[in-house]
């Protein structure tokens, strides 16, 4: 599909020289250049704007990823206030996420076959997971509050987080491919489809058949439907995919990718001059489903849309781009150079046209401004406007929009409106509601891979940081400082009227249907519990919490039982969580008002165990407490 004059005119504009790639390259690995000047930050008009006093609400959440910690946190902005965790893809000591039983039905039941086996003997959950990125569902191009989706590049899984409580409530194992790494949820009508990429290449089929042959490993997209979390179907593709994203229209995902050459290292992965954006045509993988125009895999169709076929097409862009961002006016679509120092426009009218061959592929681009070294990632304003960040140069790139399309055609104008420097290299950006038809151009974020020198030093591993920029002037105005730990790749930026979680849990929620279930079964009364149901070496205790008590002061097992306690927290009041902590049994989790919560635990050492509230709750919190006594196994 890429003819030989459309590559010819891509190394004319303005590709990085082997010697800038080399330090590219350098900068990824280690972030040994410091780039750009160290500049005062900006203070000023704009810094009153970003303080909430006490007692003042933030007008936006923002949902920040964790990378290698594996949870979601929740910031309020612009004060940059910390106000919650959601653990996902980790082990949270606070709320028993990875140990209760709820959580664990969680992260097992959308795990594939062959994992489950794989992690048996290795507790039955991975304890470990690397976020990158967190996007809401939409409906009509907009945020709707229902659910936050959030892709696990370690362990290739996808979970789901919803927004009424904020918890987890699914988490599912892609197959056929490694490393889910871009995630978008579909735009419009609504969300719908989740798409994520698999970013390394594998076989098809991996069970070992294949190894050293690289020419038979595979790219591969998924579309997983948003509200079942089952997959709908994947798409081979020809490279490695970076991020995806997707249209206004409901018709189009396109992903970059990488590794056009098909390698297995570095320099193989990054010898070409150019790579590619991939298109999907939505409508027409849909039908080939449909007609059977497929491969089934683990029980997954799959289409092939590799060079030729009818489902995708390929526009050559300069190599390994990274981010791909959709502007709110519904028809660009920003792919970022990363080793080139271009952003690469697309203008998505035109993508019919190629699908009907009627235009060729580089005939979808409309500008290809040269920003500086790096850009990684694309965020966009209200007003036209798109801030590029440029790991390299540590910069934030604001540039025109139309005006790199009059230079394009010819016309001599500078697209680059300002650059602002940032402490240290950022990689993802993100506007207030910029990834909607609802962009605001009030707030932009800078998450920074290093912080060097912007902290009071916390020995050799540092915390991030995450700069807080003021866009609703002309001038970019750098406001704020905000340190965080591992490694918020992205992050989102959503108005708080798209947002209205409940205050307390409702006692029929599906979260603890497992629980109600054993309960009707063994004829407990959850919310009247103080029972101990015994069934051979299992045993089951049943018990509410109302502040400061547990409902059973005691309760007795024996020695090597198989142990499950359920609480109920009967408290009504909003913020009034009970916990539940068993000393010295490596048992410890949340009970939050009117929620179920259980966990499951050998009772192997004979004698007294304390259990107590492990959550702050009443001037007799530390009060509230009981004994589990463990009978010694007959000799
Ligand atoms: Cu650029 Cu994983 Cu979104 Cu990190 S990715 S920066
Ligand atoms: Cu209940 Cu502390």
């Amino acid at each position: 599909m890429s003819d030989k004059t459309e590559q010819l005119n891509l190394s004319r504009r303005g590709l990085l020289g082997g010697t800038a790639k080399a330090a590219m390259l350098a900068g990824l690995a280690g972030g040994g250049l410091a780039g750009g000047t160290m500049l005062a930050p900006g203070t000023g008009h704009a810094a009153t704007k970003s303080e909430v006093g006490p007692g003042e609400l933030d007008e936006y959440y923002g949902f920040f990823s964790s990378g290698q910690t594996g949870e979601v946190r929740i910031l309020g902005m612009p004060s940059m206030r910390e106000l919650m965790r959601i653990p996902v893809f980790n082990r949270c000591s606070a709320t028993g996420w990875g140990l209760t039983n709820e959580s664990r039905k969680i992260l097992t039941e959308g795990l594939q076959p062959y994992t489950k086996k794989f992690l048996e003997t290795r507790g039955g959950v991975y304890l470990n997971g690397d976020l990158h990125h967190p996007h809401m569902s939409f409906t009509d191009g907009t945020y709707d509050g229902r659910y936050l989706f959030v892709n696990d590049k370690a362990n290739s899984r996808v979970g789901r987080i919803r927004c009424d409580v904020m918890k987890c409530d699914k988490i599912i194992e892609i197959p056929n491919m490694l490393s889910v790494h871009g995630l978008r949820p579909q735009k419009y009508p609504r969300t719908g489809y989740v798409f994520a990429n698999g970013e390394d290449r594998v076989p098809l089929v991996n069970d070992g058949s294949i190894l050293d042959d690289p020419k038979k490993y595979v790219g591969m997209f998924t579309a997983i439907d948003g509200d079942s979390m089952k997959i709908a179907w994947q798409v081979i593709v020809d490279g490695n995919l970076d991020n995806v994203d997707c249209d206004y229209q409901g018709k189009y995902a396109f992903s970059t990718s990488y590794n056009s050459e098909g390698g297995v290292t570095l320099a193989e992965m990054t010898a070409a001059e150019q790579d590619w954006i991939v298109i999907f045509d939505l409508a027409r993988i849909e039908a080939a489903v449909k007609k059977g125009d497929y491969k089934e895999y683990n029980g997954v169709p799959v289409v092939d849309g590799r060079h030729g076929s009818p489902y995708t097409r390929y526009v050559p862009v300069p190599q390994s781009p990274h981010g791909l961002n959709t502007a709110p006016d519904g028809i660009h679509v920003v792919a970022n150079g990363k080793l080139s120092p271009t952003v690469t426009v697309f203008d998505l009218r035109r993508f019919p046209e190629l699908f009907d061959d009627k235009i060729q592929p580089r005939d979808t681009v409309v500008a290809e401004p040269e920003l500086g070294l790096g850009p990684l990632h694309t965020a966009f304003d209200n007003r036209g406007n798109a801030y590029t960040t440029l790991f390299i140069d540590s910069q934030i790139c604001k540039w025109d929009i139309q005006k790199a399309i009059a230079k394009f055609k010819g016309e001599d104008v500078d697209p680059i409106l300002q650059k602002l420097d940032v402490q240290y290299q950022p990689g993802h950006n993100h506007t207030s509601m910029g990834e909607t038809k609802e962009a605001d151009g009030k707030w932009l974020l800078s998450l920074n891979k290093f912080s060097k020198d912007r902290f009071l030093n916390v020995g050799p591993l540092k915390p991030e940081c995450d700069q807080l920029i003021d866009i609703s002037g002309d001038e970019m105005v750098l406001v704020h400082d905000g340190p965080s730990f591992a490694e918020p790749h992205d992050a989102i930026i959503v108005h708080h009227s798209k947002v209205n979680p409940v205050q307390i849990w409702d006692r029929k929620d599906p979260m603890f249907e497992e629980a109600r279930k054993q309960a009707a079964a063994d004829g407990i009364d959850l919310e009247s519990a103080a029972d101990v149901i015994r069934d051979g070496n299992k045993v089951r205790v049943y018990m509410f919490s109302v502040a400061p008590a547990f409902s059973l002061t005691d309760f007795k097992v024996k020695q090597g039982d198989e142990v499950t306690v359920y609480i109920t927290n009967m408290d009504e009041v909003e913020d009034l969580t009970h916990g539940f902590t068993v000393a010295n049994h490596g048992v410890a989790m949340e009970v939050a008002p009117q929620a179920t919560a259980s966990v499951t635990f050998t009772a192997d050492r004979a004698g007294v165990y304390w259990y107590y509230c492990q959550w702050f709750c009443h001037a007799l919190h530390m009060e509230m407490k009981g004994r589990m006594l463990v009978e010694p196994r007959a000799a």
